[in-house]
């Protein structure tokens, strides 16, 4: 049995060592170039795989993704259809993932984006500032990351409500769930923020009319938007026309539609918007590797693969 790499993006050199120290019995091969006989393939881990790789590898078992989202997997129009695909679900990465969310729903809060350019005009500016029980913060996505989020952010005292296709019941924070719910899910929100993966459904949530349905009555004087999610998630021009209408008081986006973001958008500049490159939750390779190589055992074992995918609902 051996195990493939598929990392065009990645450093593969760390991934191999990680995996070499978590699982040093396990034949780690390398796409494309170390990939030895294909034929001994069984199990590959990959992120942002190009299309036609996985299809190239007969004897595959499981597709695994490196990451929480599986929609580059899923693109693929050659993947195989009966390959069980599992991504990863892991308490480094989903704690990562809340300090973003809590850092950045605080940083909107406390406005520190006033007074840091404060600070470089040397302004002393006390302005008031309001509690965190006023600010009411609505989490799109309430699956493993959108859950630990949220209650971090009832912890701190934050009203918070999620979203999701299907009711989740969490001592207090507020459940909407499904279409006929995300009106009055917005009407309440005044941080909006976007753990929902990619999908047909999701493509695009992001746009004018959705952020003009935001609540006008928070502390802050206009809602906020906050996507750590996917960045198709999002209409980019919509984000901005509404920012330069004063619709949108400040963005914070961690995801884009293109990745690298393209050296000519205007989101680079825009003095409203916090922009970070797709470092809201980073898999750290020994962590994840540990957990590939157990669900590469568990299978070896028979037993039923953690955290598989739903192809029907993409995620
Ligand atoms: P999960 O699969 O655990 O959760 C997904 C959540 O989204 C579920 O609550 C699901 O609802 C909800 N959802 C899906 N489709 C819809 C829809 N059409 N309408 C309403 N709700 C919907 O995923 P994770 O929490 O682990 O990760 C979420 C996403 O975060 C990933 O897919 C990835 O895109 C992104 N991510 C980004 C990272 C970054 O660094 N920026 C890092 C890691 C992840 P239900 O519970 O009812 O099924
Ligand atoms: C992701 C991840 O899905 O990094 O974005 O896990």
């Amino acid at each position: 049995m051996a195990f493939l790499f598929i990392l065009p993006t990645w450093p593969v050199d760390v991934w191999t060592a990680a995996m070499k120290k978590v699982a040093p019995d396990i034949d780690v091969r390398v796409w494309p170039d170390r990939m030895g006989n294909v034929t001994d393939i069984e199990y590959c881990a990959a992120w942002l795989p190009p299309p036609d790789v996985v299809k190239s590898l007969p004897n595959l078992k499981v597709i695994m993704s490196l990451g929480a989202g599986v929609d580059a997997i899923l693109k693929d129009p050659t993947l195989p259809a009966s390959i069980p695909i599992v991504r990863v679900n892991d308490p480094d990465l989903t704690g990562r993932m809340t300090e973003y969310v809590v850092l950045h729903v605080l940083m909107h809060h406390r406005q520190q984006r006033r007074i840091d350019e404060n600070q470089k005009r040397k302004i002393w500016d006390s302005f008031p500032t309001h509690a965190a029980k006023d600010l009411r913060v609505g989490i799109m996505g309430m699956g493993v990351m959108g859950m630990d989020s949220a209650i971090k952010l009832r912890d701190i005292g934050f009203p918070v409500a999620g979203w999701s296709r299907s009711r989740k019941s969490v001592a207090g924070v507020e459940s909407f769930a499904g279409a006929d719910e995300f009106d009055a899910f917005l009407a309440r929100t005044d941080v909006l923020v976007s753990l929902l993966p990619a999908t047909p459904d999701t493509d695009g949530i992001i746009n004018r009319a959705t952020i003009r349905k935001l609540s006008r009555t928070g502390p802050l004087g206009g809602p906020v938007i906050i996507n750590a999610g996917r960045g198709r998630q999002q209409v980019e021009a919509d984000i901005i026309s509404a920012l330069d209408a004063g619709e949108l008081l400040a963005a914070t986006l961690d995801v884009f539609a293109t990745e690298p973001l393209q050296l000519d958008s205007p989101l680079w500049s825009h003095p409203k918007v916090t922009l970070t490159p797709h470092c809201a939750a980073d898999s750290d390779p020994e962590t994840i590797c540990a957990y590939v190589a157990g669900n590469i055992r568990r299978h070896q074992r028979g037993e039923k693969l953690d955290n598989l995918v739903d192809r029907n609902r993409g995620y």
